[in-house]
């Protein structure tokens, strides 16, 4: 059974995760009438990953007795300025994910609830994943700049770049 604080916390992070689903949703349709391909795909990936992290939570809450909430979610930004912008904000975003995923570790660890705290180490280690692969992106766009050929290679090879570095 899930103490109501716990509940809470975990609730927030629902809308946490849903919300950089449509953060991430956003910058792929950005990047699509932008005409890159291969970054639209990306984020759109992202996207749905971070719908089935909300979607675990979602299942995790409900089935230790709590009810979990859907609630309304903040519109994101519909353009992203440039495409090293867009990664920076990307990135950024992925530092503010851990940081609530570690207050709701903390919390479970000051509740003494263990099985919530053992569920929340998946979090944990995507968040490392995730920062990573942020990092990675952000230090190739930064060289790239301005360059539209590197920016062109780019596109076509973002989605190795994320899996082999
Ligand atoms: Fe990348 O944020 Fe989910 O956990």
């Amino acid at each position: 059974m899930l103490a109501k604080k716990i509940e809470t916390a975990l609730n927030n992070q629902i809308t946490v995760e849903a919300e950089s689903s449509q953060i991430y949703l956003a910058m792929a349709c950005w990047a699509e009438v932008k005409g890159l391909e291969g970054v639209a795909q990306f984020m759109y990936d992202q996207s749905n990953e971070e719908r089935e992290h909300m979607l675990k939570l979602v299942k995790f809450i409900n089935e230790r007795g709590g009810h979990a909430k859907i609630s309304a979610l903040k519109a994101p930004n519909v353009t992203f300025g440039s495409f090293q912008e867009m990664f920076q904000m990307l990135h950024d975003h992925e530092i503010l994910v851990s940081e609530s995923i570690n207050n709701l570790v903390h919390i479970t660890l000051e509740e003494k609830d263990y099985a919530t705290h053992n569920f929340l180490q998946w979090y944990v280690a995507e968040q490392i994943e995730e920062e990573a692969m942020a990092r990675t992106i952000l230090d190739k766009i930064n060289l790239i700049g301005d360059d539209k050929g590197g920016l062109y290679l780019f596109d076509r090879d973002i989605q190795q770049l994320t899996v082999t570095s």
